[in-house]
């Protein structure tokens, strides 16, 4: 009897585990469903870049000869879910059997699980740490840090290792890196392919059906199969990494990309894999192409960060993605979707997802990140917003950056204290403040930057939670010292401004 071979729109590898298991007879399922368009609301690039992929990668494997149902959005026989689809497919080829590779979200493992045919999970082995290897390092640890881990996947891989010992001499080049922003570019930004007739298709069907969802569709410019995919990677190691360490944290204006690789959205695709990135980066290294801060700081994010965040995911289980260990719950404001706002950093990071389906790490973390946490949105919010506005959003990678790094929502898991920080941090690494109607600089008063305020404001709201942590004393004491009438202006400010913001008025 043949069997059904699961392939999801993230799983565009041909080594995918299910793919690997195929027998005579079996029949490869690929789905373009309603419930997975649908979830969130997906920016339009996302949804083109899934649907393009998905029908490339179906293509692909027709002229290799396989038995591809491939089932596209508008078909009228759509059963509109992934569990839906296996059904339909079960009944149309006589199967009962289920060779599926574990999905990336929960909520989609649910329901394979729940669905009434023989579903087998294979585990997903196109990241570098097993579900298994990562608990084995976690258990017993008092703090996860990502440090530790990080070593060990170095030695695992060997990537930047020689003779067992790191590369260089040392594990981090974290202290060379770190630049102020540069006053120019040299990089042009990532790859851009023009869309073929498959992609034009999708663009057409995407532009009918989402045309309401937030963000531009076009121009359409992203690498939507594997050959050209790694196109993109080579021109970012010949081009960008070189000095992908020096400005890894620099933010600028009209600069939506700068040294940034612009390859997770292929990575979580299935179109590259971990292993081709970081070999590719740590031969640019042996070769003299790139500085070893560079390679070391870049390698780190690929086979470090993000590792570690699908660890701590699958670790926590179904209620991760759930928490909020500070009880907040106040509601994203208007112009976090577009809406006018004088806060120069908040419009041109939203401006440049909007148009991009991208920020860049920093922008998410110390603009957006920094800013929904102050505030205090409600974390599943925060994380919805992410999950909708980025092409390369998934769960397994979201919810650690954003319910734990970002958030705090976690309970301090990922982070020992919360990433919060007042105007100076974008003030010194972003050009953003200078055309702003706000004033970095200014702490209280007429023009004073929202970040002033809300800092204080949310340290002096979480005291009892924070005030024990050996790593905030010293801000706790600043804030102690500061004089009573200060922290009143301050407090009144910022609840003000906050105020201000609810009601729907411009800030
Ligand atoms: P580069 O800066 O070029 O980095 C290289 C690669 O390293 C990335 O492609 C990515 O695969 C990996 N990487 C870097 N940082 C992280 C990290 N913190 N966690 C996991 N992988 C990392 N990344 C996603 O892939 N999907 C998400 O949904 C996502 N959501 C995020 C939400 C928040 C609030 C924050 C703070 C970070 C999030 N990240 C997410 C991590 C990171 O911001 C993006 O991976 C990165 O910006 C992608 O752009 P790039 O390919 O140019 O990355
Ligand atoms: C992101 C996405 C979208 C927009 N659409 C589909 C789809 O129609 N069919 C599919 O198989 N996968 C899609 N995906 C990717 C899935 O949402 C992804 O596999 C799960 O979120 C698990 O990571
Ligand atoms: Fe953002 Fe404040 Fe700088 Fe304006 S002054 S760009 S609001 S940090």
């Amino acid at each position: 009897m043949s069997r059904l071979i699961l392939v999801l729109g993230d799983q565009l590898t041909r080594d995918v585990a299910a793919l690997r298991e195929l027998g005579d007879g079996d029949v490869v399922v690929m789905a373009e469903v309603e419930s997975e368009a649908t979830y969130v609301r997906h920016h339009p690039k996302k949804i083109a870049f899934t649907f393009a992929a998905m029908r490339k990668f179906a293509a692909r494997l027709r002229d290799d000869g396989l038995t591809v149902a491939y089932t596209r959005l508008e078909d009228a026989e759509n059963a509109g879910s992934i569990p839906g689809e296996l059904l339909r497919r079960a009944e149309e080829h006589g199967a009962r059997e289920v060779i599926a590779t574990e999905p990336g979200e929960w909520r989609l493992i649910e329901a394979l699980q729940d669905c009434p045919l023989d579903v087998s999970l294979l585990p997903d082995d196109r990241f570098i740490a097993s579900h298994a290897e990562f608990d084995a390092w976690a258990d017993g640890r008092k703090e996860l840090r990502l440090e530790w881990f990080y070593r060990d996947m170095r030695r695992k891989t060997g990537i930047l290792m020689e003779d067992g010992e790191p590369a260089g001499g040392k594990w981090n080049f974290d202290h060379d890196n770190r630049e102020r922003p540069p006053d120019d570019i040299s990089f042009g930004g990532p790859m851009h392919f023009t869309p073929d007739e498959t992609v034009a298709e999708v663009l057409d069907l995407v532009e009918s059906r989402f045309a309401s969802n937030f963000g531009d569709l076009r121009s359409f410019w992203f690498a939507t199969d594997q050959e050209e995919a790694r196109r993109a990677l080579t021109r970012f190691v010949k081009h960008a990494l070189p000095k992908f360490g020096d400005y890894q944290d620099a933010m600028l204006a009209g600069e939506k990309f700068l040294y940034h690789s612009i390859l997770s959205v292929y990575l979580n695709a299935g179109l590259l894999t971990p292993m081709e990135v970081a070999r590719a980066a740590e031969q640019a290294w042996r070769d003299g192409h790139a500085p070893i801060n560079a390679v070391e700081g870049f390698v780190r994010q690929i086979i470090g960060w993000r590792e570690y965040v699908r660890g701590i995911y699958f670790r926590e289980g179904p209620d991760y993605a759930k928490r909020n260990d500070l009880g907040h719950g106040r509601s994203l404001p208007a112009m976090f979707w577009g809406a006018e706002t004088h806060m120069r950093c908040i419009s041109e990071t939203v401006a440049q997802t909007r148009s991009e389906a991208y920020a860049h790490h920093i922008q998410r973390l110390m603009v957006t990140g920094n800013f929904s946490l102050l505030c205090g949105f409600d974390p599943q919010e925060v994380q919805d917003w992410y999950m909708a506005n980025y092409a390369d959003a998934y769960e397994w990678v979201m919810s650690a950056n954003v319910i734990g790094m970002t958030q705090f929502a976690d309970g301090g898991i990922v982070a020992s204290k919360p990433y919060v920080s007042s105007a100076n941090y974008i003030d010194k690494m972003s050009d953003y403040c200078g055309d702003c109607r706000y004033s970095a600089k200014t702490k209280t008063g007429e023009g004073a930057c929202p970040f002033n305020l809300l800092f204080w404001a949310f340290l002096d709201r979480h005291r009892d939670r924070f005030r024990n942590n050996p790593r905030m004393a010293q801000i706790y004491s600043t804030w102690d010292r500061m004089g009573a009438e200060k922290r009143d202006t301050i407090l009144s400010e910022a609840e003000t401004f906050l105020k201000r913001m609810d009601q729907g008025a411009t800030v």
